[in-house]
């Protein structure tokens, strides 16, 4: 119905086709007898695209004329996934689009499947951005989202002999998503120094002269939301020598390779994407892509503003900018730099405006992938940036020590400025002292923040600037593409689709918890999911599971906080119990399929052993005789976004069984919940939201708690500590070389037994195979089961980025939502 006062969709499947096969004959200049689905994949994105852009070109238009306050997502990382059912769906074509492809030919599945994954993130961070420019959309708000165009994306991932391998992620080959904006451009300036002068009046002026010019060259897409006809946009800065192709000079000169090298050189900066997850390697690289990034989008920004001609202290009233994380944190003393030195601003209005302007979302208190530059590097890549820092951080402790006089030793504890060897930059204090809002994803993680690493500054700035936003995920990709069925027969008993624009309508399925014949269809719906799971691992990883068993299925970056070692170890021990069964025993085992699946950062050894041992594991027990069916494990290869609709909505159990107190949030604990999965689970991060509202019964939570966390640490140092029998029993086989040569596995093993097992795989190891143990009893009830996954369906309506989105705008961003005049 929303559609309705809509002209811009396909009136008839005819329509459709009509423009499916003149972008096939005329833009892809192929013949129509030579078309097969990578063709069809072009002619109908091509064709949904110009509807598209109708939309978006409108609501940029409406936005320029209503010039709103309006938000501007700045992320390093957006993983958007693929583009074209997500358009399908958003501009409301579904049926349309199915119908016409089956006419052509052609299954919509196999013509979606064709498009690359566009990874430009490396996991949760990057998809809840994606989450959220979707909702943002979706709810009308006026906004943008920055990054960089990475030319490669996250790694694809091949596992050889059990080892992860990667392989360059080229995904522009062809992307009819983006439009690039020749005429956006802007000169983004690195390295030289900074002459101070007095002028006239005395007032001291500061000039950044010399140094290296980089362009960077807008690329749009356009990120339409569902049921409404906004249509926003990502904006994605590609870096560019600024002299054009190449230096014409060294050309004629004869030196050939000479004349490209400043274009390659500039082409880097936005040439791949970090592969690190919740690490900082400090490189200069990755620190000339923060400030690229950021100054492409704050000069984009002001000169919108600009156009306005409204008073500078109009600037907050009018843009909101939230830091994804401390990537973006540069943005502050950009900013500053834009209003004291080219704008003319005096210190207190400047620094005003930017406090006003910024907010900022921490995603992590553990404190390896909390980023610090080194001085001397700032120093020399942006020298002006550098003297800002020194001046916020000056006038920043001036105020600390008024305010606490008696407490000198807190200066150096909150100074943006670590007296390290080489000093460094800490750029989560700089965050946080350049926004008026710093926010945590979900309860437990920012009372962590509050209490951990920012503690002195609540103190400093009092409690109110800190604030909780719990994630979400965005039900249009995780319930209704990834699982229309099960989306189909929500919409059955509502009375139409308006839950996914609404997710806590959901609760009104709790109905239908005794209704047979919905019981019926969910359950038909799980098994359909899960053999298409279990086909998928046939036809990929060419191992057989039957779709009968329970599908236990952890995916998610490999980390040891993360704790997959946990899991497999978990597995290990459950084989080692089958083994001693006798065959009487064994046929009242509860058959499992236990999935993995997750790219470890390259430079990251222990997760490349954990997905190592994980694979020869799989080796053995998929291979044993005695086991048959009764377990199995498997590595899904190249884990992504595109795997994930197929892999979410096949669990009966997902594993999110990070340490307490580690995982900021997790939000595909939050998807397979929506899909109708239990969990097993820590108190850690959404866990604990997700049991409150779905209820204790219907989770399954095991393990110590955050608060007990430094005391066993500290106990594994100094306390006598006995390792559990059965985890010694593991560790036993390992050594032993079940699973082929044990030497990789040393470092695993060791960093529990002698290493003071950081991440406390060891006091949890009871509680957690005690916990799979009522695992597998409870799943042998199917009805009761059933019973608890409808139930948890119904209660996830809280975990929608729709409700993120709206309590960003309300309590940080305050913003309104711009909806799109109705048309006749
Ligand atoms: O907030 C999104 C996501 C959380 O769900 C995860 O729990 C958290 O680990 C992740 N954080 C990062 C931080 N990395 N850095 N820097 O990716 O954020």
């Amino acid at each position: 119905a929303w559609r309705k006062f809509s002209a811009k969709e396909f009136k008839t499947t005819e329509e459709f086709e009509a423009e499916v096969v003149r972008h096939i004959e005329t833009t892809l200049a192929r013949s129509l007898f030579n078309c097969d689905e990578a063709a069809a994949y072009a002619g109908t994105a091509l064709a949904l695209r110009d509807r598209l852009i109708i939309e978006w070109n409108r609501t940029q238009q409406q936005q320029t004329f209503a010039d709103p306050k309006r938000v501007y997502y700045l992320s390093l990382e957006f993983l958007m996934g693929r583009a074209l059912d997500n358009a399908i769906l958003n501009v409301g074509m579904k049926d349309v689009a199915e119908k016409g492809l089956a006419e052509l030919g052609f299954r919509m599945e196999d013509v979606i499947s064709q498009e690359r994954d566009a990874a430009l993130g490396n996991g949760g961070l990057g998809r809840l951005a994606a989450c959220f420019l979707d909702s943002l959309a979706t709810l009308n708000y006026p906004a943008w989202g920055y990054a960089l165009r990475y030319r490669y994306g996250i790694f694809r991932q091949e596992i050889v002999d059990g080892y992860q391998v990667e392989v360059p992620d080229y995904w522009l080959d062809f992307n009819p998503w983006e439009f690039p904006r020749h005429d956006v451009t802007v000169d983004i300036q690195f390295y030289g120094s900074v002459r101070k002068y007095r002028d006239d009046s005395g007032k001291q002026i500061s000039v950044w002269e010399n140094g290296e010019i980089v362009k960077a060259v807008a690329y749009d897409a356009p990120i339409p939301g569902y049921g409404t006809r906004t249509t926003n946009n990502l904006r994605l800065w590609s870096s560019k020598a600024s002299h054009g192709e190449f230096d014409f000079t060294k050309f004629n000169a004869g030196e050939y390779e000479a004349s490209v090298a400043d274009q390659q050189r500039a082409e880097t900066i936005s040439a791949v994407l970090y592969p690190n997850d919740s690490l900082d390697r400090g490189k200069e690289l990755r620190l000339k892509q923060q400030y690229f990034w950021c100054a492409a989008s704050l000069f984009d920004i002001v000169r919108r503003f600009k156009k306005s001609k409204k008073a500078w202290k109009e600037f907050p009233n009018q843009v909101a900018i939230q830091l994804n994380d401390t990537h973006p944190t540069l943005a502050i003393p950009e900013l500053m730099r834009i209003l004291l030195d080219l704008e003319g601003l005096e210190w207190d209005e400047a620094w005003q405006i930017t406090q006003m302007t910024f907010g900022y979302t921490n995603h992590t208190v553990m404190p390896e992938a909390l980023e610090k530059w080194s001085v001397p590097l700032v120093q020399h890549l942006l020298p002006r940036h550098l003297q800002l820092i020194y001046d916020i951080n000056f006038q920043f402790l001036q105020f600390v020590e008024r305010s606490f006089p008696k407490e000198r030793e807190m200066l150096g504890r909150v100074s943006i400025i670590e007296e390290s060897e080489p000093k460094r930059v800490r750029m989560a204090y700089l965050a946080v002292i350049g926004s008026h809002k710093v926010n945590g994803v979900a309860e437990l993680h920012s009372d962590l923040v509050r209490t951990t690493i920012f503690k002195d500054f609540v103190r400093i700035y009092g409690p109110d600037k800190f604030t909780n936003v719990t994630n979400g995920i965005t039900p249009r990709r995780w319930l209704h593409q990834a699982n229309p069925r099960l989306s189909a027969l929500i919409a059955s008993k509502l009375g139409g689709h308006e839950f996914l624009r609404d997710l806590n309508l959901l609760h009104k399925i709790e109905a239908y918890v005794d209704d047979k014949e919905f019981r019926k269809e969910f359950q038909a719906i799980k098994f359909a999911n899960k053999k298409r799971l279990a086909d998928y691992t046939k036809e990929v990883q060419g191992i057989t599971v039957d779709p009968h068993s329970l599908f236990d299925i952890q995916v998610k970056r490999i980390h040891e906080y993360k704790r997959q070692q946990l899991n497999i170890f978990g597995v290990i021990h459950r084989y080692l119990e089958l083994k001693e069964m006798s065959p009487e025993d064994r046929k009242k085992v509860q058959p499992r399929v236990s999935f993995f699946g997750g790219k470890a950062a390259p430079g990251y050894w222990m997760a490349k052993m954990v997905i190592h041992l994980i694979n020869q594991v799989g080796k053995v027990v998929n291979n044993d005789k005695d086991i048959g069916d009764l377990l199995k494990v498997v590595f899904l290869e190249d884990y992504n976004v595109s795997k994930a609709e197929i892999i979410t909505p096949a669990s009966d159990i997902s594993e999110h069984i990070s340490t307490a107190g580690t995982e900021a949030s997790g939000t595909s604990n939050m998807k397979f919940v929506l899909n109708g999965g239990l969990i097993i689970g820590t108190c850690d991060g959404a866990n604990i939201e997700i049991t409150r509202e779905v209820g204790e019964d219907n989770i399954f939570l095991f393990g110590n708690l955050s608060e007990d966390v430094d005391d066993l640490r500290h106990h594994h140092f100094y306390g006598d500590f006995q390792l559990d029998p059965s985890l010694k029993r593991v560790f036993d086989t390992i050594r032993s070389g079940t699973f082929g040569d044990s030497g990789p596995f040393t470092g695993l093993v060791d960093s529990i037994v002698d290493h003071g097992d950081y991440y406390l795989v060891s006091d949890d190891f009871k509680s957690y195979i005690d916990t799979q143990k009522l695992i597998d009893e409870a799943y042998k009830d199917q009805d009761a089961w059933l019973t608890k996954t409808i139930t948890a369906v119904s209660r996830m309506g809280f975990f929608s980025s729709d409700r993120c989105i709206d309590e960003y705008a309300e309590m940080i961003w305050n913003v309104e939502p711009l909806p799109p005049p109705k048309e006749n």
